[in-house]
């Protein structure tokens, strides 16, 4: 029942005798009323239709069994040395996180992003990618800024930073414990726990079929990519959805390609070839490597050999741009 129903409800109830006075009194009662009703919409404003459709509070989420696995690889480059690593169970997001997931956590706290403090972010402009000043999360890889229509696809202009703060505001509202996987949580992952060594979909790219988002036949006709996979097209020269292509055999959604996607370590050489064999997670800086953050996975900007499993890149912790957004894990026996 509304504020005008319950009046009526109350003017027929109680009656006024009819005169100066009723009228006045009809007055004010009509005029009370409005004033409740205009305060109680702005201190509970109703939530966006979208953001109900996009951004579920507990996001879907994939047990990944542990086990042993060869974390690295004898092919790949010196820094990707081969060797044995086990890791406990875990759950690891079914895609990248949203743009609409991301804004739901703005919204209700009024968080700053990293891009929102210093002003800009990179973008792609047509020949190369720039600084565009106001960019934040909710533009494109173009800088446009992206209507609700399009808030399925994976947040990008956030940085680590950013990251890990929606972490905690997730794990603070759902009493669950997100974080960043750690670099051998996704690689674990990645490769079917153990299973492949170069690519999830095997050494070679499958003839005729759409296995990931990365630079292609779209990307070089779109922006003459010089490094786009000849005679591979997955249809998408720029970002594609979170739930775009087929999952891999674990269930897990562009794990490889559309985004980079930050990991909870500090990026170190040696720590990836002589940190402790179970559940690794290099969490000491150091100034020689310890600067920067790993990412994995590729991008749609990347080449083929940045879809390899046990491919590693790294990045600021404070910079973001149009190529890295992440993904949640959650450790087993939370809720
Ligand atoms: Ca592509
Ligand atoms: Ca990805």
């Amino acid at each position: 029942m509304n504020l005008y129903a319950l009046y009526g409800f109350f003017a027929k109830k109680c009656p006024v005798k009819t005169g100066i006075s009723g009228l006045r009194l009809n007055l004010y009662l009509i005029l009370s009323l409005n004033f409740l009703l205009f305060f109680s919409c702005d201190y509970f404003p109703r939530q966006p239709k979208h953001l109900d459709k996009f951004d579920p509070v507990r996001p879907e989420m994939v047990l990944i069994e542990g086990g042993e696995f060869t974390m690295g690889s004898k092919e790949g480059q010196k820094y990707e040395k081969a060797h044995k690593v086990s890791v406990s169970s875990f759950y690891l997001g079914k895609y990248e996180v949203t743009v609409g997931e991301f804004k739901r956590f703005v919204l209700k706290t009024g968080y700053k992003t990293s891009a929102d403090k210093t002003g800009w972010s990179n973008v792609y402009n047509g020949k190369a990618v720039k600084r565009m000043g106001g960019a934040n999360f909710e533009f494109d890889e173009h800088g446009v800024q992206r209507l609700p229509s399009e808030y399925h696809y994976p947040v990008i202009h956030v940085s680590w930073e950013d990251a890990v703060a929606y972490c905690k505001w997730l794990s603070k509202a759902t009493g669950a414990d997100y974080h960043l996987p750690t670099e051998a949580q996704w690689e674990y992952a990645a490769s079917l726990r153990g299973q492949v060594s170069t690519f999830p979909w095997g050494d070679e790219l499958p003839p005729n079929q759409r296995v990931a988002n990365f630079s292609d036949k779209s990307a070089k006709a779109a922006w003459e990519c010089a490094w786009a996979e000849a005679d591979y097209d997955d249809g998408y020269a720029y970002i594609a959805p979170a739930d775009s292509f087929p999952p891999n055999a674990l269930g897990l959604y562009n794990m490889q390609g559309n985004v980079w996607e930050y990991c909870a370590d500090w990026y170190d050489r040696a720590y990836y070839q002589e940190g402790r064999e179970r559940n690794p997670h290099n969490v000491k800086q150091k100034l020689k490597d310890g600067t920067t953050r790993v990412v994995r996975g590729g991008s749609w900007y990347e080449g083929l050999d940045a879809m390899r499993v046990s491919h590693r890149n790294r990045r600021l912790p404070s910079k973001s741009s149009n190529i890295v957004g992440f993904r949640l894990a959650r450790r087993k026996g939370t809720i």
